[in-house]
Parts: C-alpha cells; structure tokens; sequence
C-alpha cells in the first residue's frame, strides 16, 4: 500500500536519485492542499450511509427485477450483503482519497472483486451504476455543490476541482475494475 509520501520516495529510488524536482513540487501540493483533502474525506465519510442507501435504492426503482424472485438483492440477505459492498467501497476510496493514492483501494477491495461477482451472480452492471450514484453523490460532497447538505467553508470552491477529479477517478477505477 503507497500514498503520496511512499510514492515520491520509490519513484525517487527507481531512478536513483534523489526526492526532488517534480517529487518535491507534489509533495507541497499534496501538504497545502491537506485541509481540503481531510474536509472531503470527512464530508463523505459523514454521509456515507446516506450515500449508500440512496445508490441502492436507486439501482431497485431502475431495476425492479433486483428485489423480484432471483434477482441481485432479492431476499433480506442479499440486500445486507449489497448495502455492505457499497460501504465497503465507498470506505476504500475515503483511504485513497486521505492517502492521494489509489493502491489500498485496487489491492485491497479491487483485487478479485470481478471475479467474485462472476462466481456469485452478482450483477455487475447494476453495481457499475450504484457506484456511479455514490460517484455523483460524493463528488458534489467534495465540491460542496450538494444543495441540501452544503458546508461553510472559506475557500472557494473552485479550489477544490482537483480533489474533486481525483475523487471522481476512484469511483472510475471501481467501475473498470468490475466491467
Ligand atoms: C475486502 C473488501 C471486500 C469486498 C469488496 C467484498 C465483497 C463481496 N461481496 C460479496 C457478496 C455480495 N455482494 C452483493 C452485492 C450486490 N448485489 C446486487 O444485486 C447489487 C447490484 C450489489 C450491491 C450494489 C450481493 C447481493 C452479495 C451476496 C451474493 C450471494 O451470496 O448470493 C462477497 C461474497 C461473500 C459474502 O457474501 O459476504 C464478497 C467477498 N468483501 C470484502 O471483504
């Protein structure tokens, strides 16, 4: 598992040199965008059961076959496990998105989950588009645009359209990993 720091020095090593130059330039962004990037993780973490919920409910009135006999999250069981893996996911991307790097997420939660849905019939697409709800939830989380839920903060929040790419490209990567 990397973050920002370990990244810089094992990139530093592999060409033998030194931290610095382009290293030390993304170390500095990373320390002064710190704040920001603790409010984000905070702000979702925060909201986390509300972002699941609303994913998976989502995903139920497109798909009404999902709760029917046979379906993805029929019976109370399957829904337990599915409201689980939504948390379990969003909590992934909340390590990557604290650590700015996305290697906890890919070899923790990512590393087999393609295969495991396979082998249990969990319907992929239906998981793609859950991330996709929690994606867009999240994203307006870290750019304060959600209407309902909007922080007081000083900084515009422009400021943050960084944060809020990288954040959007954990759900990205959730997506393809499972595609
Ligand atoms: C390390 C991190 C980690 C991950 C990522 C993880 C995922 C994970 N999800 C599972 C099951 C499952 N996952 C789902 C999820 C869904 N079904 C749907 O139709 C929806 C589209 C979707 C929710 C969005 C369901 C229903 C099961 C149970 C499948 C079954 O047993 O029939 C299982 C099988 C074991 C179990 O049922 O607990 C694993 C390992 N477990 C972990 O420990």
């Amino acid at each position: 598992m990397l973050d920002a720091f370990s990244r810089a020095v094992i990139g530093a090593d592999s060409k033998g040199s030194f931290v610095g130059g382009d290293e030390l330039d993304s170390l500095k962004a990373f320390i002064a965008d710190g704040n920001k990037r603790l409010d984000a993780v905070n702000f979702i973490a925060s909201n986390a059961s509300c972002i699941v919920t609303d994913a998976v409910s989502g995903i139920c009135c497109e798909s009404p076959g999902l709760t029917s006999p046979g379906g993805g999250v029929y019976n109370t069981r399957k829904m337990a496990a599915c409201l689980r893996d939504g948390e379990i996911i969003l909590r992934y991307i909340c390590y990557a998105l604290a650590a700015g790097d996305a290697s906890v997420l890919k070899d923790r939660c990512l590393n087999g989950l393609k295969e495991t849905y396979a082998a249990l019939g969990v319907p992929t697409g239906n998981t793609a588009r859950a991330v996709g709800i929690m994606k867009a939830a999240a994203v307006a989380f870290v750019g304060n645009t959600a209407s309902k839920r909007k922080m007081n903060v000083t900084e515009d929040p422009a400021a943050c359209k960084s944060l809020v790419a990288e954040a959007a490209s954990y759900f990205d990567l959730v997506t393809s990993a499972i595609s």
